[in-house]
Formats: C-alpha cells, structure tokens, sequence
C-alpha cells in the first residue's frame, strides 16, 4: 500500500470491514480448478516447493518504484517455482487472476508471456527473458485522467471480495511452458509510478486439430528491466494537472499486444 490520498482514505473510512494492506495477485482459476498463489502474509517454509505453488516468491505487497529494477520481471525476489509446477490450459483458455483488496485506481493493466528456455524457466535468469504483452487496458472512459474509469478502477472491489481480472491465452499460442506476467501500473503519485506484477509458470497445450501455433516475431519481445524507459510521459504524467484536465486518451506502455 503506497501513498493512498486523502480522498481514498475518505473512501476507505465509509467502508467498514477489515481493511488491511491492500492486496496482490493471490490466486488464479482456469474454468472451475484454482491454482492457489503465493501469500506474502504467509510462512516461506510453509509455500516455497510445494506441488501446489506455481506462483512466483512475493514477499511484500510493496510496488517496486524503479523500472530499471533487476525485480521487474518477477518481483521480489520472485524465487521461481520448480519449472513442471504449472497452471495447465489450452491455448484461448481463459486465465483468470483473483485478486484480494485491490485498491489503486489510476493507472494501466497488462499482461506478458515469456517462452520458457528448454521449457525450464525456473533455472532462466529473468531479466534476459523476451517478454511479449498480450493484453493491456488504461482509461476506459472519460472526463480525463484523474476521475475517469480506468479498467484499475473498475477491477478494484471495496466490499472485500476477490477482484478478478480475466485474460484470453491466444488461442494461436504455440505449446509449451511460459511465464505468465500481470503487472498493474499505478499513477496516483505524479511521477512516482508504482509497479505491482506478479509471475507464474503455465503449461500451454493445444486444442485437438489445431495445429502447433506460432510464438510472435521476436520484434515482440521486451526485457524487463528495459519495456520501459522509466521517464516517458505515460508513466511520468501528472494526472491532476490542470492542463490534462479533459484528457481522455492514454497509451498503455510498453508496445502493442501480440494476439496471435
Ligand atoms: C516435478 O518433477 C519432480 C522431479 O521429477 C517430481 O518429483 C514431481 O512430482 C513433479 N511435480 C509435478 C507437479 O509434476
Ligand atoms: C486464495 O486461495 C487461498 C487458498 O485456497 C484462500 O485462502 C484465499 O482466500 C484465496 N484468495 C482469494 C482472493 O480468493
Ligand atoms: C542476469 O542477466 C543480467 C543481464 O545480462 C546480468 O547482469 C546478471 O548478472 C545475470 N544474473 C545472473 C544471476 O546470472
Ligand atoms: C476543458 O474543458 C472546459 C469545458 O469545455 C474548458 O472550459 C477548459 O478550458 C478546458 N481545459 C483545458 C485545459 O483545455
Ligand atoms: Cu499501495
């Protein structure tokens, strides 16, 4: 939880309930099977290596603030799980990522897909991983940036339900093992974008009579540390500036998506 404002704090106060820190990525759902993730509030001993955790180690639901951080790809300090503990599904799947009180509402959504060497990801070095994005969302809908419906607040849910943040695998997807990134950008704080991403291992099959698929060109790729800048304007923006203030377009960073 970094640098709520005043006015959400007004906003936390009216809902009563157990507000905590908020929350991170703690679990996923394909069809009705869910894949439980890492819990940061949880013993290490207790997660690390168990058959059921194809989550990537997250320790603290803290955004890392610096976009040159060797824990971009990952988090930190995004301890792999053994690279056969994965989430199964076919290719155009729908993974859903559940979310617990999620609560910044300013800011894009994406998420990434990494082809794992060998199909051994839990012995890759993360930061030389090409990534490619294969869904985004930013401001759904006006008067501008500040108070308009970015998908961040329409997912967010104050009554302390699961958020839930459903993503089509591209059903042209080639088979195999991949890191699946979601990563939620924060701008709440001018010039101090906040970045919240968590990884799992997927095992991606194909459909019976669909042939093998394709991975995108490798002009799709992106490392992480270096999709982003770090300085460009739609991470960098004020967005209670005066002169954004009927601003109703944002470009999600970091490059097109890829659906197959
Ligand atoms: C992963 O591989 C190890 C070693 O071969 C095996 O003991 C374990 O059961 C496998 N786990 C899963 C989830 O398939
Ligand atoms: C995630 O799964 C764990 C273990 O089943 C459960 O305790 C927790 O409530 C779930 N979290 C959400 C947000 O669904
Ligand atoms: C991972 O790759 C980066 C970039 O090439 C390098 O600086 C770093 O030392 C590597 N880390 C390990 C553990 O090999
Ligand atoms: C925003 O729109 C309002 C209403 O049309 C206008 O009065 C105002 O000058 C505009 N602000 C900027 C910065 O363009
Ligand atoms: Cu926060």
């Amino acid at each position: 939880m970094a640098g709520i404002l005043p006015s959400l704090l007004a906003a936390l106060a009216l809902f009563s309930g157990p507000v905590h820190a908020h929350g991170g990525l703690a679990n996923y759902t394909v069809g009705d099977t869910w894949y439980r993730g890492y819990d940061p509030g949880e013993p290490e001993s207790e997660q690390l290596g168990q058959p059921w955790l194809a989550q990537y180690q997250w320790t603290t639901i803290d955004p890392i603030f610096e976009a040159s951080s060797p824990y971009m790809p990952c988090n930190f300090p995004g301890t792999p799980p053994p690279s056969n503990h994965t989430i199964p599904l076919s290719a155009g799947d729908t993974l859903t990522a559940i979310y617990w009180y999620w609560l910044h509402p300013v800011g894009p959504m994406s998420v990434w897909l990494a082809p794992c060497p060998n199909s051994d990801c839990a012995t890759a070095n993360l930061t030389t991983l090409p990534f490619f994005k294969i869904w985004e969302a930013g401001l759904l809908e006006g008067p501008n940036l500040e108070v308009g419906v970015w998908y961040q607040k329409k997912f967010q849910k104050w009554d302390g339900t699961p958020a839930e943040w459903p993503v089509v695998i591209p059903e042209n997807l080639k088979g195999g093992r991949y890191i699946v990134r979601h990563e939620i950008t924060s701008l709440h704080v001018p010039g101090r974008p906040q970045f919240y991403m968590q990884c799992a291992h997927l095992d991606v099959k194909r459909k019976d009579g669909e042939g093998e698929g394709v991975l995108p060109p490798a002009r799709w790729g992106r490392l992480f540390p270096g999709a982003y800048e770090g300085d460009e304007e739609e991470l960098m923006i004020d967005i209670y500036a005066e002169e954004y203030q009927n601003r109703t377009e944002y470009t999600v960073p970091g490059g097109p998506i890829w659906d197959g």
